[in-house]
C-alpha cells in the first residue's frame, strides 16, 4: 500500500496508525501546493480534490478521508485493538470521536494556516477551538486515551491536531489533560518513528 502524505499534516494520523499496526506502507510525499508527487506524478490523478491523505491499495483502489483510512487500516489487524469491532456500540463511539475531531477541531484549524484568511475570522476560529478544547480537556480527565485505557485510531488523529497548536502559538498548558495526552502519545515509539520519518523530530546531538 502507498500512503500519500505531506509532513506534519493530517496524513500523519494514518501514518502513525500504519506504524502502530506494523503494516508495511510506502510513503509518497506530496507537494500540496503544486499538486505533484515527489519523484514525479500528478497528485490530482490520485485525489482530484488535491488534499492528503490518500491510501492506494495493492489493487490500485484509492481510499481518501483520514477517518475512513484509519478505520480501514485498523480493520486489517483487528487483534491490535486500534478500532473496536465493526457493528459494536464501541465502534460507533470511535466514529463519534473521529467525526468530532474532523469537523469540530480539524476544520477549525484549517483557516488559521491560510494566509488569505481575514484576521477577524481567524480570531473567531481560535475562540471556537478554545471552546472545544475546554470541553475535550474535561473528557480526558482521568483517562489516558479518548476511548479509555487503550490507544485507538482517534488518539492518533487528536495527537496530530494538538501538534498544530505549537506553530500557531496556542499554549496547550491552558488545558493540562490535553497537554498530558499530547506528551503521552508523543512518547510512543511508533509515533516517534513516524515523526522521524516525516522529518519532524530533531536528531539527537
Ligand atoms: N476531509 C479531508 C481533509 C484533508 C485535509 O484537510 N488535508 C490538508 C492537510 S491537513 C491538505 O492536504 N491541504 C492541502 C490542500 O487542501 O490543498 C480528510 O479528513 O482527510
Amino acid at each position: 500500500m502507498k500512503l500519500y502524505y505531506a509532513p506534519g499534516t493530517c496524513a500523519l494520523s494514518p501514518h502513525i496508525v500504519a506504524r502502530e499496526l506494523g503494516l508495511p506502507i510506502e510513503l509518497k510525499r506530496v507537494d500540496t501546493k503544486s499538486k505533484t508527487v515527489e519523484g514525479g506524478g500528478d497528485y490530482l490523478t490520485v485525489n482530484a480534490r488535491g488534499y492528503v491523505p490518500a491510501l492506494e491499495l495493492d489493487d490500485g483502489a484509492i481510499l481518501t478521508e483520514g477517518p475512513a483510512i484509519v478505520q480501514y487500516l485498523a480493520d486489517l489487524k483487528p487483534a491490535a485493538g486500534l478500532a473496536p469491532q465493526a457493528g459494536t456500540f464501541a465502534r460507533y463511539r470511535l466514529q463519534e470521536w473521529l467525526n468530532f475531531l474532523t469537523s469540530e477541531i480539524h476544520k477549525q484549524f484549517s483557516p488559521l494556516f491560510r494566509p488569505t484568511t481575514p484576521e477577524d475570522y481567524k480570531a473567531i476560529a481560535r475562540e471556537n477551538l478554545a471552546a472545544r478544547f475546554d470541553w475535550l480537556d474535561g473528557q480526558l480527565a482521568g483517562k489516558d486515551y479518548l476511548m479509555g485505557g487503550d490507544f485507538s485510531v482517534a488518539d492518533a488523529y487528536l495527537f496530530v491536531l494538538l501538534g498544530w497548536t505549537r506553530p500557531l502559538h496556542i499554549d496547550l498548558a491552558r488545558w493540562p489533560n490535553l497537554a498530558a495526552f499530547h506528551a503521552r502519545v508523543a512518547a510512543r515509539p511508533q509515533v516517534r518513528e513516524a515523526l522521524q520519518a516525516e522529518g519532524l523530530l530533531k536528531k539527537a546531538a
